[in-house]
């Protein structure tokens, strides 16, 4: 019987097809040694749900998914019937998976218990973020983030299992359903970025170890609230036209937020009259952001305090948001920091 060793073909005849999402997964698992795989099988549930609500977000004008559900939810806002659809296909993947004992999402009023005695994780995740943008044809997206249950395994879930700090998150990632649907995602190691490719229905390795540019020239407000702002963001913005910067803002946090964290840029959710403390929720948007972007060199506040340290009081909080590189957040906020400092005696 003969015998060679493998020769890795010189030809140049079948072209790499690339580093597989659950190849880059299963490779990056050896980096946490005592990695046991349930994070590995965690992180590839939720790519699977991805796909699948990717399928039908594309679909949407096709098959009478598009529109109102003819709801609302928790927050108050008018259902999409796709919120629900990409709600039921990610709960629906997390409880199958195996890996979760429990999931906070912004379609359901309560943390959901999965019973699953042997779950490590805890998932806190916006199933569709945008949705309004879907009969307009505009990006929308999945925001997720990762914890460890802090409670003994197969006790039931508490509170303090849930209202952790995003700086307690082991993973935190989105996906981008766009002209392209990518599915960005931290483990604490980095960012990396991965294109899906229907016609394989795979994700592949597309934009490995992410940076966010230190400064950028890109501002993203909803312009319309400007009235509602407050004299710090207002002068900020202000500043921002002065030096020709451009205005960009989609009304999609997770298409606003990857093009500035590929481009450098900044997106300000700040508090307005109607909604005093910001409009985007700490646990299921801010903190997932604020992992990726800190991970990538940029940074992510309240306007006064580092997002990843605030301490969660209820589910569904929500939160000022200031976002993106790091020179352009610096800027933004400082004047809050002169406002608010002691003065010297
Ligand atoms: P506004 C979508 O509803 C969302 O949560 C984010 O995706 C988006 O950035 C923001 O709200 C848009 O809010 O008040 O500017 O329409």
């Amino acid at each position: 019987m003969k015998i060679l060793p493998y020769q890795p073909d010189q030809t140049n005849l079948a072209y790499s097809v690339g580093m597989t999402l659950d190849r880059f997964i299963k490779h990056k698992q050896s980096d946490f040694p005592f990695a046991s795989g349930e994070l590995s099988q965690l992180l590839r549930d939720i790519a699977l749900a991805a796909k699948i609500v990717n399928r039908e977000t594309n679909r949407a004008g096709l098959a009478n998914i598009g529109g109102a559900f003819g709801q609302t939810n928790v927050q108050g806002e008018e259902q999409q019937k796709l919120d629900v659809i990409a709600n039921i296909r990610f709960m629906r993947a997390l409880s199958k998976g195996g890996e979760v004992c429990a999931i906070v999402s912004e379609e359901e009023d309560a943390v959901i218990d999965l019973q699953n005695a042997s779950g490590k994780y805890v998932v806190a995740i916006d199933p569709l973020d945008g949705s309004s943008n879907i009969d307009v044809n505009i990006s929308i997206g999945t925001i997720f983030s990762i914890y460890r249950r802090k409670t003994p395994a197969g006790s039931p879930i508490t509170e303090e299992d849930v209202m952790q700090p995003g700086n307690q998150q082991v993973a935190a990632g989105y996906v981008l359903y766009g002209s392209s649907t990518m599915l960005v995602y931290t483990t604490g190691c980095g960012v990396n970025g991965f294109t899906y490719e229907a016609s394989l229905g795979e994700f592949f390795l597309s934009h490995p170890e992410m940076n966010a540019p230190k400064d950028g020239n890109i501002f993203s407000i909803n312009e319309g609230l400007e009235l509602e702002w407050d004299s710090i963001v207002q002068a900020y913005i202000r500043s921002c036209k002065e030096r020709k910067m451009q205005s960009r803002y989609i009304g999609s946090l997770v298409a606003d937020f990857h093009r500035n964290l590929l481009k450098g840029g900044i997106y300000i959710y700040p508090s307005t009259q109607k909604n005093p403390n910001g409009k985007l929720r700490l646990l299921y948007e801010a903190n997932a952001l604020a992992f990726i972007i800190e991970q990538a060199g940029g940074k992510a506040t309240d306007g006064s305090q580092r997002i990843l340290d605030i301490q969660p009081t209820s589910l569904h909080q929500r939160t000022p948001l200031f976002i993106g590189s790091e020179v352009m957040v610096d800027e933004a906020v400082k004047a809050y920091s002169r406002a608010t400092a002691i003065p010297a005696v």
